[in-house]
Parts: C-alpha cells; sequence; structure tokens
C-alpha cells in the first residue's frame, strides 16, 4: 500500500527551534525508510522565493509557494516538513484547508529565550534596527490558536519535542 502522504507544518518565532526539531523528526522518518521532502523557508527563500521580501504581502507570497509544493509532494504521499516562520494565521489555515492533509507543529519559546539564543545575531541586528520587520520585534507573529502538536522548547528536550510530532503522526496512521 502506498505511504499516506502529509504536511508537517512547523510555524514559531526564528530560533524557536523549528529547524532543529524538523531535523530530528526527518532523521527518524527517514531511518524507516519512507518518503520525506523538506521545504525550510531559509533554504526556500534562496531559490523558489528568492527575492520575497518579509512585508505581509512577500510572506504571504513565501508561504503560499511553500504550500502549492507541500500539496504537491502530500498527495503523492511524500511526508513534506516544512519550517517557516508563517507568523500569519489567516494564510496558515488557508494552507490547511488547501492542503487538506495537514499537521500544525507550534514550536514555542518565548520571544526573551529566542533572543537569549539568538544563535544567528538577527536579533540584536533587530534591536539596532539593522533589520527592520523582524519578527517579534516590529513584525507580528499569530500564535496558533488550535495546533495539532504544540513544542514548548524552552520547557522539554529536543527528543520529546520530536516525539509529540511522531506520535501524533501514528496516531492519525500517517506512520
Ligand atoms: C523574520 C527573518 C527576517 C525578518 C531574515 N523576520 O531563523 P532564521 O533567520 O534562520 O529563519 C528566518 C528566515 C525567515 O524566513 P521564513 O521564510 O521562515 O519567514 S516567513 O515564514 O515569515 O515568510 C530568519 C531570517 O529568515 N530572517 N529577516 N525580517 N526572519
Amino acid at each position: 500500500m502506498q505511504q499516506r502522504g502529509v504536511t508537517v507544518w512547523f510555524t514559531g518565532l526564528s530560533g524557536a527551534g523549528k529547524t532543529t526539531i524538523r531535523m530530528a523528526v526527518e532523521k527518524e522518518l527517514r531511518d524507516r525508510g519512507l518518503a520525506v521532502e523538506v521545504l525550510d523557508g531559509d533554504i526556500v527563500r534562496q531559490h523558489l522565493t528568492k527575492g520575497l521580501g518579509f512585508s505581509k504581502e512577500d510572506r504571504d507570497e513565501n508561504i503560499r509557494r511553500i504550500g502549492f509544493v507541500a500539496h504537491l509532494l502530500s498527495r503523492n504521499g511524500v511526508i513534506v516538513l516544512v519550517s517557516a516562520i508563517s507568523p500569519y494565521r489567516d494564510v496558515r489555515n488557508e494552507m490547511r484547508d488547501r492542503i487538506g492533509d495537514f499537521v500544525e507543529v507550534y514550536v514555542n519559546a518565548p520571544l526573551s529565550v529566542c533572543e537569549e539564543r539568538d544563535v544567528k545575531g538577527l536579533y540584536k541586528k533587530a534591536r539596532a534596527g539593522e533589520i527592520k520587520q523582524f519578527t517579534g520585534i516590529d513584525d507580528p507573529y499569530e500564535a496558533p490558536l488550535n495546533p495539532e502538536v504544540e513544542c514548548r522548547t524552552d520547557q522539554e528536550t529536543l527528543e520529546e519535542s520530536a516525539a509529540k510530532v511522531l506520535n501524533f503522526l501514528k496516531q492519525q496512521g500517517y506512520l
């Protein structure tokens, strides 16, 4: 029987841990020999959505293009792992409606924690005004109201977060 495809959509602030959890989940799925593909905002913005900025309009376009590809893949049996800040609730919900097999994972860490981590030094630049429209600083992040999975990366281990996602996929019959 063909594998059932699904789009797993990781949303959260920069530095919340989207990519880290995505990588752990990806490894587990690949180890099981499943068809997996990854669409990471950071990477996609160098190709598919190159040239887009961070206005609401551009972020929405970024998300819609990512969602379009995710839909093509997941309806053909691929488990698609999307990680993008995707700060706007309306467009995330639009993706949910369009894609159907859709699991929203809210990667949640308080802004203060993300800022403390500041892995890429972007928060510092945003606070200094060197980067404009930075999510959480001078641009909004609308937290999911009913995510299928929530990972509190400031309170749980990476293993716990990844297990939450994998367990949910199993519960829903995707694994
Ligand atoms: C937010 C920004 C910005 C601004 C550059 N706001 O954590 P990162 O560094 O590695 O990933 C972030 C990425 C944001 O791209 P997304 O495609 O995920 O955004 S969205 O879903 O909102 O379209 C961050 C970096 O690019 N970055 N400028 N102003 N993040």
